[in-house]
């Protein structure tokens, strides 16, 4: 194409085609042109949620507190005190939330069920009130051809069970728990997800006094919380087969993300060491059914107390693994035996509005890469990305989140390196719907695609609204 831009180039086969006799497909909204970055047919596309960040509705229906009402609830632990007390009022405005789906034409919605609803004290009797909401909920999406990928623990462990995940009996009890809730909601719900984040409710909880319930307990207790963490997840995918023999299983997992600094041999086998290694006591857990030895040598005294069959449980078959991705760390290869180093941040990298949320777009490439390239998994959902936005409403009521539409687009430009390249990436859920309570963050932090306004509960479709309808529409980057 030498000399001539492409503009021309257009003008002139187009011009040629026509002296052909042959018209060229006309381009317009559902249809491609060549070279456009388009994602597999039957790709799903979602946005995500968690019950206590959206439903509010604390003491309806016989509902008892979770770690997180107590914990929201203590002075000085969240911003401006906030609590998920209210927040979206989503467990009564729960027709609306299902209708900005609809505009948006979403064909999933992952979200979560609240264990203190369905079962007020942890384990012991169900409460049927508890249940119905999310049956209803349920027909509300499925009435609208909306799948629901149904997360049961999001973090808000019932504050009723004694050590909470300190205590084994939990790990026994989220067995039960999800046994019960895949049994009554088989009939409408085909996905089910186990746990979210294991490092954000057992490490961030117990280890570094971060997260409700906010402890800081030693190494070998530490780790301990984590096995009972991924005991959990393990006991679940059992329940939920015995119960529920047609549903596909699967978690969801911020697993951390290593990019190599240069993309070459060296650096991609040092990010995939790195995934391996970094993931030890979660993620590799699972999907080698055993804790690696380095992490096991590297723990010694203070390594997890394993019992007969944990292992086996822990590393049960899954359909999927749902990847929540944010944000990458970058190695490169180096000599020490390990055979990585993780580089740091210099001060001028660029973040959206969370401290932590650093922008690097094609970590959500090698988050599926290397985790496809350890362990084949038969299939990857992208269960979160999204980001934090200063939004700002304008005085004619919209909000023009150009630097979340920057975040999205370039995500899924990278996401789309991956189905390309043959990755059985099969669904992405965008972090979130709609604005929420952001855990310590409280509501200073607005994750949403569609703007609430806190005091009137009033939902406005911000831009990236506007941008992901369009994406879905194509199924592809726009
Ligand atoms: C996820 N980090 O949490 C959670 O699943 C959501 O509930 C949450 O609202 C969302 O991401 C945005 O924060 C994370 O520090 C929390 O890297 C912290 C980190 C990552 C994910």
């Amino acid at each position: 194409m030498k000399g001539i831009t492409r503009r021309q180039f257009g003008k002139a086969a187009a011009a040629a085609a026509a002296l052909a006799g042959v018209s060229l497909p006309e381009i317009s909204r559902g249809q491609q042109a060549p070279g456009v970055r388009q994602f597999p047919p039957g790709f799903v596309w979602g946005c995500a949620t968690a019950a206590y960040q959206i439903e509010g509705a604390v003491k309806d229906d016989g509902r008892k507190p979770s770690v997180w009402d107590v914990y929201s609830h203590i002075p000085g632990k969240t911003f401006n005190g906030d609590t998920g007390d209210v927040a979206d009022d989503s467990y009564h405005l729960y027709k609306e939330d299902v209708r900005l789906l609809k505009n948006l034409g979403a064909g999933a919605y992952r979200m979560s069920i609240s264990w203190s609803r369905v079962f007020p004290e942890g384990k012991g009797a169900p409460n049927p009130l508890g249940l119905d909401h999310y049956k209803r909920v349920l027909d509300e999406l499925l009435a609208n051809s909306i799948t629901p990928y149904v997360t049961l623990f999001h973090w808000d462990l019932p504050d009723a069970l004694p050590g909470g995940w300190q205590s084994r009996s939990t790990s026994m009890a989220f067995g039960d728990y999800a046994g019960y809730v895949a049994r009554e909601l088989q009939d409408r719900v085909q996905h089910f997800m186990t746990t979210n984040e294991f490092v954000c409710f057992t490490d961030l909880g117990y280890r570094f006094a971060h997260f409700a319930p906010g402890m800081s307990l030693p190494p070998r207790e530490a780790n301990q919380v984590r096995h009972h963490g991924i005991l959990a997840h393990g006991l679940g995918v059992q329940a939920i087969r015995a119960n529920a023999p047609r549903a596909q299983v699967g978690l969801a997992e911020n697993a951390n993300v290593y990019v190599p600094v240069i993309e070459d041999e060296r650096n991609i086998e040092a990010a995939r060491r790195a995934t391996r290694d970094g993931n030890a006591p979660f993620l590799t857990a699972l999907m080698e059914g055993n804790y690696p030895q380095s992490y096991l040598e590297r723990e010694g005294a203070n390594a997890p107390h394993v019992e007969p069959g944990d292992m086996k449980a822990i590393g049960s078959r899954l359909d999927f693994v749902g990847l929540n991705v944010y944000t990458p760390t970058y190695v490169r290869a180096d000599a020490s035996p390990r055979g990585y180093a993780i580089e740091t941040y210099p001060s001028s990298y660029p973040k959206m509005a969370s401290p932590w949320l650093y922008l690097g777009p094609e970590c959500i490439y090698w988050a599926v890469r290397n985790v496809c390239d350890l362990w084949k998994p038969a299939a990857i959902y992208i269960t979160e990305n999204g980001c934090s936005a200063d939004d700002v409403v304008t005085p004619d009521g919209r909000i023009e989140d150009t630097d979340r539409v920057m975040y999205l687009r370039n995500h899924l430009t990278h996401l789309h390196r991956a189905t390309s390249e043959g990755y059985p990436v099969k669904g992405y859920f965008l972090w979130s719907l709609l604005d929420n309570f952001e855990w310590l963050d409280g509501y200073s932090k607005r994750f949403g695609i569609h703007y609430v306004d806190f005091a009137t509960e009033k939902r406005i479709p911000k831009l990236s609204a506007e941008w992901y309808c369009e994406v879905i529409a194509r199924n592809a980057v726009v």
